[in-house]
């Protein structure tokens, strides 16, 4: 038998529990290009551009294509760009020890969600140890599944890494909420058929977000009764069927 009601959130990390884009994975990008003695600089407008892309290789990638081609007609491009990648998790990690602070009303949200009994998980695009390093051990043990960057072949906008969250925690879509802060993020998790809230971000407030129950500036010291109500609003109240 469905429950319509309310059992998990599958949180989004870049973007909804913090504002790394900006403070973290840029100038972690950056640190790490002037550490390979490349001349590339990706400044805010540029780095908006290349959010187009998830993952962080993948963006790579996607900014050789555009705008140093010969940089991926070298026989070991990948590999280098494999190389730049674990570096810039490396200065990402250690910005996140400066402390890069959670999001308005994030942590009690995460808090007060536990505390009532809902399930917490992670479905995210970025690399793991970026998932420890941003979030303190006892906000991370919150979360009883973390689906994050390689574990799925395909990144989001695909569905994959929400789908392989729901078959972790071993519900149906209709029993969760996500929680999100990008179209990407958006078409991956109503992909998976996640009813889904939106909280933007400065990289993200011209996004299409149609489909999402809600869409919001940020979490704000909104109480948990709130999700339940979009919950319910995206399948009907909370009737047993
Ligand atoms: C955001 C991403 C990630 C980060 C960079 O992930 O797309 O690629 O920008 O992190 P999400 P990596 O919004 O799904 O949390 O360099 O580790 O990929
Ligand atoms: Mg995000």
């Amino acid at each position: 038998m469905l429950s319509s009601m309310l059992e998990a959130l599958i949180f989004d990390v870049d973007g909804t529990l913090a504002d790394t884009e900006r403070d973290g994975h840029r100038p972690a990008f950056n640190a790490a290009f002037a550490e390979a003695g490349l001349p590339w600089h990706w400044d805010a407008r540029l780095y908006g551009e290349l959010l187009e892309v998830t993952g962080g290789k993948e963006r790579i990638r996607f900014f050789c294509e555009r705008h140093a081609p010969e940089f991926l007609r070298q026989g070991d491009a990948e590999a280098r760009i494999r190389e730049i990648h674990a570096a810039k998790t490396r200065h990402y990690v250690a910005l996140c020890a400066e402390g890069i602070p959670l999001r308005p009303g994030v942590e009690r949200l995460l808090r007060e969600a536990k505390a009532a009994g809902l399930r917490l998980a992670i479905a995210t695009t970025t690399t793991p140890e970026n998932i420890s390093a941003l979030l303190a051990p006892d906000l991370l043990a919150l979360f009883e599944k973390v689906g994050a960057g390689d574990t799925v072949p395909n990144k989001k906008p695909a569905p994959d890494i929400y789908l392989w969250v729901l078959a972790q925690l071993g519900l149906p879509a209709r029993a969760c909420l996500a929680i999100e802060d990008s179209a990407n993020g958006l078409r991956a998790s109503r992909g998976a058929g996640l009813a889904t809230v939106i909280t933007r971000t400065p990289y993200t407030d011209d996004h299409d977000f149609s489909g999402a129950v809600a869409i919001l500036p940020e979490l704000g010291e909104v109480g948990l009764p709130q999700l339940r109500h979009w919950h319910s609003l995206a399948y009907g109240s909370d009737k047993k069927v």
